[in-house]
């Protein structure tokens, strides 16, 4: 049983003992039963104390248990805070580090509740597409009236259980010992004549409860555009205060039943499963011992440099940072600064932060300055022979043991590893512009990479509030592979029929953050070209519509250049249809003796996203990533993908890809069906009923 029964002196103490973070499972969930009954039972037993073992009083439900038969089996959560709630014998809470969701639900339902300071209070499920399922939609209200009980239920966020000391919600947030205060608070109120108090039967005081319902509802509508938990969140704590508790609590089950089988919630879920599970690698160890990464140097002060070091300054760790010539170097840190300046100014940084994190940067122009460096991230020109240079002068310079990162996005892994005689050390660390913003950073594996280089970066990442996502060594690794193909796709279907501004807005309906015309237009047509001329010498069989290469040709690199796919005015980012761009396409489908012809909005979003899966597939036979999850969190956090969806392999799953692999082999049968070679894996799943999250 994931919970221990112990007695001490009169008190019974239920201890949820469920590691990692004591989620109410069913063996839980049947363990409080029968410890609740059984100080019932016991004459000597006059008051019950509930707490958590480890790092937390409760995270609440177990997820892992959604939609499988655990998860409705009785005892559910609602059964167990009855029993809790209905015990004669008074119950108390005593809190610590975590309760969130069902775990707060729980303590809710005791008659009385202290805490320890520092504990993080929530109710996050709309977080996951849900909401608070166990009565929190009820009771929360009652215990800390109805704005603030709102607020924590649509916002998800937790709040510190010192900051709740006079709301209600704790009889005592006691500074000491905690086990003893319970001790002490259960032996008080077990001397105490019942009946003990129950939040249920607390009113909900609000001068205006529909004026300010309304108000959130007018508040949440914005961020809720794709996602309905919010909304009904809303909707379970207004029926509670206009139906009365009862009443309120059926709704609310209704609801929390409805939405855990929305995609909605599947997706969400998927994601905080994913992000966990991204850092797991199959092969390293999760005992593996890291490196101690004291000191960092990061080589190159541009764009990337200089937001790479801001991610370790912000977490404290102090960073050297070498350029060739002291113009670059002052140029650099005159732009880190301005960054900072500017968070400042939005009340996000006290100045004096500011200054810390600016004295964290020793400027160098000599790389003996990097020789204590225990990591060094190399983000210089993106050309093989300008890597050559830095590694081959890091391996002279940096100690034994030092870890050596490329910020590649593009270049092969081993070769710059074989520049050093230290390959074991060398990793590949791929931020996304801007770098110190974007979430995602792509760990790119060499074939000799060490184990313990890549659990000690997995690790730093999440020091730096990255999401790292492994990749094997391949062109583009996993997000510009796959973002290629997407970008194929979308000059493919300009060629045969669309314009720029259709296909941007369609995919942007799907959800996607920006269209890959807008998207293209602000980072740089140019960009793309070069690629694509790289492609052409390196891959001459690899059929590409050459209709962007006919703009670039033109000069119109996009917003840098006052119009590219779109046209631009000065000053504003507007992204305006160009005539003359239309036109050039028009003429080009004609050159290309390709009939233009309709194509609808579901037409392009398959193509798109498709292209993106069909990719996905084969980095996942290939081994490049080591499961779907970890593509859908490179593109959750990385390319603007719609996080109500979950992710390319997760919106294929639900799509199902029965359906996926109809859909490219029709595409496959048309003009520029050459583009499409259906991953084998696509079908084999599909044939046995697959998807590819199992
Ligand atoms: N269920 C199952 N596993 C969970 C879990 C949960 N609720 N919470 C965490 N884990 C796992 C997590 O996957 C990881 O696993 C490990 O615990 C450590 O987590 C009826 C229905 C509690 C603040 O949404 O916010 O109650 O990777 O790395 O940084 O209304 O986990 O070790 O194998 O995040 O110290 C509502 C979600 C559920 C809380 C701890 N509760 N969890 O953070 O550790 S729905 C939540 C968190 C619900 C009721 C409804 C955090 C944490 P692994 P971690 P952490």
């Amino acid at each position: 049983m994931a919970v221990d029964y112990t007695t001490h002196d009169g008190v019974a103490v239920i201890t949820l003992n469920n590691p990692p973070v004591n989620g109410l499972g069913l063996s839980t969930r049947a363990g409080i039963v029968e410890g609740i009954e059984r100080a019932q039972n016991d004459p000597a037993i006059k008051a019950i104390v509930l707490t958590g073992a480890g790092k937390a009083f409760s995270g609440g439900a177990d997820i892992t248990e959604f939609n499988t038969p655990k998860a409705t089996q009785e005892p559910t959560l609602a059964t167990v805070i009855k029993a809790v709630e209905g015990s004669a014998k008074p119950v108390v809470a005593a809190i610590h580090s975590v309760a969130m969701g069902g775990g707060l639900e729980l303590a809710l339902g005791a008659h009385y509740r202290i805490a320890a300071p520092g504990a993080q209070i929530a109710l996050p499920e709309v977080k996951l597409g849900i909401l608070p399922g166990a009565g929190g939609t009820q009771r929360l209200p009652r215990a800390i009236g109805l704005e603030a009980a709102l607020n924590m239920i649509v916002s998800g966020a937790p709040v510190m259980s010192e900051k709740l000391a006079d709301s209600g919600l704790f009889d005592e947030v006691v500074q000491g010992d905690l086990a003893e205060a319970a001790l002490a608070f259960a032996r008080k109120v077990g001397a105490q004549a019942g009946p003990h108090p129950k939040v249920r039967d607390r009113k909900i005081e609000h001068p205006n409860a529909a004026g300010f319902i309304q108000f959130a509802r007018n508040t949440v509508a914005a961020m809720a555009k794709n996602f309905p938990a919010p909304g009904k969140c809303i909707d379970a704590v207004e029926a509670g205060v206009q139906n009365g508790f009862d009443k309120g609590l059926a709704f609310e089950r209704e609801c929390f039943i409805a939405l855990v089988q929305t995609p909605e919630s599947r997706a969400l879920r998927h994601a905080f499963f994913g992000e966990r599970a991204a850092s797991k690698i199959p092969d390293v160890p999760s005992d593996t011992v890291v490196r101690d990464i004291r000191q960092v140097a990061v080589i190159g002060a541009g764009t990337m440099g200089g937001g790479i070091a801001m991610n370790f300054i912000n977490a404290g760790i102090p960073v050297t940072l070498l350029e060739t010539k002291q113009e670059a170097l002052d140029r650099g840190l005159a732009t880190i600064r301005k960054n900072y300046e500017a968070t400042v100014k939005k009340g996000k940084l006290k100045p004096e932060a500011l200054e810390q994190r600016m004295a964290l940067i020793t400027p160098t122009l000599s790389y003996d300055d990097l020789k204590n460096a225990d990591l060094i991230v190399e983000a210089v020109f993106e050309e093989l022979g300008v890597k050559e240079q830095v590694f081959k002068r890091l391996d002279e310079v940096a100690k034994a043991g030092a870890i050596l990162a490329s910020n590649t996005s593009t270049l092969d892994v081993d070769k710059i590893a074989a520049f050093t005689k230290r390959p074991q050390d060398v990793v590949g660390m791929h931020f996304f512009s801007p770098a110190n913003v974007m979430k995602l950073l792509e760990v790119v594996r060499g074939k000799e990479t060490a184990k313990d280089v890549l659990a000690t970066v997995m690790q730093l990442a999440k020091k730096i509030k990255k999401t790292a996502v492994v990749s094997g060594v391949c062109d583009g690794f996993i997000g510009n592979r796959m973002i290629e193909q997407y970008i194929r796709q979308a000059l493919f279907m300009l060629e045969e029929g669309a314009l720029p501004a259709q296909v941007d807005r369609a995919i942007e309906k799907f959800g996607f953050a920006m269209g890959p015309f807008r998207m293209s237009d602000l980072a740089g047509n140019d960009i793309g070209w070069a690629i694509r001329k790289r492609r052409y010498l390196e891959h001459p069989d690899m059929h590409y519509s050459k209709i962007a290469d006919r703009l670039c040709e033109t000069g119109r690199f996009g917003q840098k250049t006052g119009g590219g796919w779109y046209d631009y005015k000065a000053g504003d980012r507007t992204a305006y249809p160009s005539k003359v761009v239309d036109d050039m396409i028009g003429a080009f489908s004609k050159e290309a003796n390709v009939e233009r012809r309709k194509i609808g909005d579901e037409e392009i979003v398959e193509r798109l996203v498709f292209a993106l899966v069909n990719e996905g597939a084969k980095i996942l036979e290939e081994g490049i990533a080591s499961k779907a999850s970890d593509i859908d969190m490179v593109y959750l956090t990385g390319y603007g993908f719609p996080l109500h969806r979950g992710g390319p392999m997760l919106y294929a799953d639900t799509v199902g890809l029965y359906n996926v692999e109809r859909a490219i082999r029709r595409y496959a049968a048309r003009t520029n069906g050459d583009a499409w070679q259906l991953a084998t894996s696509i079908a084999e799943l599909a044939a046995k009923g697959q998807g590819f999250n199992g």
